[in-house]
């Protein structure tokens, strides 16, 4: 596949700060691609190019993207990686790099009259044929939240509603009417109802158990419906390396495990070296994949990959300051992943990365 002409934009992102867009035309074919930029982040992802500078970057590289022909996605992201020529991309850029892979892959579907995530599967040879969960961040804490005015605000980041049903679309419909009454319950409660980066709800407390405590009952009301029952489980995002000891994972006199994904995030930045280590010493049982965390979609293939040898479980995400491209939602379909964690669906960078699910799962459905 030749390039027929790239086009770089500086556009905002969910948080209003500068992130890059790539506009990529081949022959008849036009995509655009966006990245997401993270803000808890691990000490090995990729290196952020600031947007301006990625700009002149891209014009000196950009003739020689445009010469050469490329014959797989493979070849397209080796190319970069090596003009790169850094371990973490600190020459071109993580975001640089990764939203000309993002386009790449989206022109290769095209191209290839698929869906994104039939060619996505395609190149991770994986027959996509099942749907993730949707992993709902319904409040929110840590870093992700301006504290209220009385200084409070929960510790831990996402408080997740995770509904146990193999349908975007019904999950979509029941975490609305769990948002809806959340939001009268927390602003009843507390005269207050702000969101944090990803739409979720904030609470001004700083007690952790709080925010679970609102999702509990949120749970059993739903519960009290005929047919929910068992219906959904609780997530939560916190720094748990804290409580990792020999081993095992000890909160008080409790371990944790069997029943319990522990999610390696941070600690394995979507990195098959990162990950082979987490595996070596039987840390996690699930990954989260982020492309940006590494910063191309074929190194993201074979990150997923490498966990699902392991047996783990994989969880696709998107980051704290997201666009409204819906790509992680192909990606998810296409790697075969267990869950799309994505935000809370009142903001619409989230929302409309579930509602690609629903398109997805709605045209299998025909
Ligand atoms: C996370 C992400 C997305 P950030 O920690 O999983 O929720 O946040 O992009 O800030 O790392
Ligand atoms: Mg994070």
């Amino acid at each position: 596949m030749t390039i027929t002409n790239i086009q770089l934009n500086i556009i905002p992102d969910s948080r209003g700060e500068d992130t890059l867009e790539a506009e990529i035309i081949s022959g008849e074919y036009r995509v655009t691609a966006s990245v997401p930029s993270g803000k808890s982040k691990g000490k090995n992802e990729a290196f952020v190019l600031e947007p301006k500078k990625a700009l002149e970057k891209f014009t000196e590289i950009k003739s020689q993207l445009l010469e050469k022909d490329f014959s797989s996605l493979e070849e397209f992201d080796n190319f970069l990686i090596s003009l790169d020529g850094t371990p973490k991309k600190e020459n071109l850029g993580g975001n640089l790099i990764l939203v000309l892979s993002l386009g790449f892959t989206k022109l290769l579907a095209k191209a290839d009259g698929l869906e994104l995530y039939e060619e996505i599967a395609k190149i991770s040879g994986v027959k996509a044929e099942k749907l993730p969960l949707c992993l709902f961040n319904l409040i929110e804490g840590g870093v992700h939240i301006h504290p209220a005015p009385n200084g409070a605000g929960l510790p831990f980041q996402e408080y997740l509603y995770i509904p146990q049903i193999n349908s975007p679309k019904e999950s979509l419909a029941e975490v609305m009417l769990v948002i809806r009454s959340l939001g009268e319950e927390i602003h009843q409660k507390y005269e207050h109802l702000r969101q944090g980066d990803e739409g979720g709800y904030t609470i001004p407390s700083n007690d952790p158990l709080v925010g679970l405590e609102f999702l509990q009952g949120q749970a059993l009301l739903r519960l009290a419906r005929p047919g929910l029952a068992e219906n959904y489980r609780l997530g939560l995002d916190v720094a748990a390396s804290t409580f990792f000891h020999d081993g095992l994972y000890l909160v008080g006199d409790k371990t944790m495990g069997e029943k319990v994904w522990i999610v390696g995030d941070d600690i394995t930045t979507t990195n098959p070296e990162s990950i082979k280590i987490a595996h070596e010493k039987n840390a996690i049982n699930a990954v989260i994949i982020k492309p940006n965390q590494i910063g191309s979609v074929t190194e993201t293939i074979r990150a997923a990959n490498l966990a699902k040898s392991f047996g783990w479980k994989i969880i696709v995400s998107h980051r704290s300051g997201e666009t409204k491209d819906t790509f992680i939602a192909d990606l998810a379909v296409g790697l075969g992943a267990d869950g799309l964690k994505s935000g809370c669906p009142l903001q619409e960078a989230r929302l409309v990365k579930y509602q690609r699910l629903v398109e997805i799962e709605e045209k299998w459905h025909i």
